[in-house]
């Protein structure tokens, strides 16, 4: 029963602290489908097939960990990267970091990629 929730969670977007789980990430590679193949018009279109992308989301800062570079936001559901709520940490540099605390409810954009998931914007709500 207990062992339930944790898996789950950390399988969609990325363990919080514990990068060796990364390699079963199962994103990217199965992506690269032929679904395109016949369309060469859709080539503005750059969500699949492990590309960088750009969200949105708002949470709940809960932790800022200055040695990692990370901020951790328990987040809502992200449709842009179909991501469920989780709490994880984002990698956010100083100046980012800086500008919340803990306990701040923010608003966030983020790059997702292969190399974890970088803020690039935050603000209070
Ligand atoms: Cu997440």
């Amino acid at each position: 029963m207990t062992a339930l929730a944790a898996p789950l969670a950390l399988s969609a977007c990325g363990p919080s602290d514990d990068a060796a789980d990364m390699s079963d990430m199962p994103m990217d590679d199965d992506q690269v489908a032929m679904d395109g193949a016949d369309m060469p018009m859709m080539g503005d279109r750059v969500t699949d097939g492990g590309a960088t992308k750009s969200a949105s989301a708002e949470g709940t800062v809960t932790a800022i960990d200055p040695e990692a570079g990370t901020i951790t936001i328990d987040h809502g559901p992200v449709p842009a990267t179909e991501w469920p709520a989780m709490t994880m940490a984002f990698e956010a540099n100083q100046q980012l970091r800086d500008d919340v605390k803990v306990g701040d409810e923010v608003s966030f954009e983020f790059r997702a990629g292969d190399e974890g998931s970088v803020i690039t914007s935050i603000d209070k709500k």
